[in-house]
């Protein structure tokens, strides 16, 4: 297993369309470890192949993984299809770790239903709501090339991609933010 580079913006690969996954194997089955190595690494609740550079249209998600707990709950999706969403709206915080550092508020459906394949080769056809529904949104995104940021106004997307712009590749640590805060002016 390896935790892989995560793209930044303004990497054009976020941007893509990514493609259908068309055969589950053994190379496939690696992918998703990595992924969810990478996601665990980085404090993640949720991964997508594109911002790994590998533009395929898979997903995975672990909302109840918590640093301090050994509590997981794994959903790999290949090729998820969202194709209800409700009327009722939610508000939630994003992040994005193609995005590091920088959250908005993003209002999206507070149910959907989706449709996709498992690492098994399994159908599934679920209803979700809450911060899960929020997180495969929010994931099923990225395999179309839409940022969490695209929702903002271009002023505030601007700024904050010249933002991470700043930061390189510069590995990005929650805590630093917390000691700019704590500086003296
Ligand atoms: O796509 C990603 O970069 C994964 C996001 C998943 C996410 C989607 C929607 C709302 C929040 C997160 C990362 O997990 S970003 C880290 C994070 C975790 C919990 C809450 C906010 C940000
Ligand atoms: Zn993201």
């Amino acid at each position: 297993m390896a935790v892989l580079k995560v793209l930044r913006v303004p990497n054009p690969i976020l941007k893509q369309k990514a493609k259908k996954v068309e055969k589950i194997d053994d190379e496939l089955k690696e992918l998703v470890n990595d992924m969810f190595e990478t996601m665990y690494a980085t404090n993640g609740i949720g991964l997508a192949a594109p911002q790994i550079g590998i533009s395929k249209r898979l997903i995975v998600i672990d909302t109840k993984w918590r640093k301090d707990s050994d509590e997981k709950e794994q959903i790999v999706m290949i090729n998820p299809d969202i194709y209800y969403k409700s009327e009722e709206l939610r508000v939630y915080c994003e992040g994005c770790l193609s995005v590091p550092g920088q959250y908005e508020d993003v209002t999206r459906p507070d149910n959907i239903k989706v449709r996709y394949t498992d690492l098994d080769g399994n159908e599934h056809d679920i209803s979700a709501d809450g911060i899960l529904a929020t997180v495969i949104q929010h994931e099923t995104d990225h395999l179309n090339g839409v940022l969490f940021i695209d929702y903002l106004s271009s002023l505030k997307r601007n700024i904050l991609i010249r933002k991470v712009k700043k930061m390189g590749d510069k590995p990005y640590n929650e805590d630093d933010d917390e000691d700019e805060e704590d500086e003296e002016i």
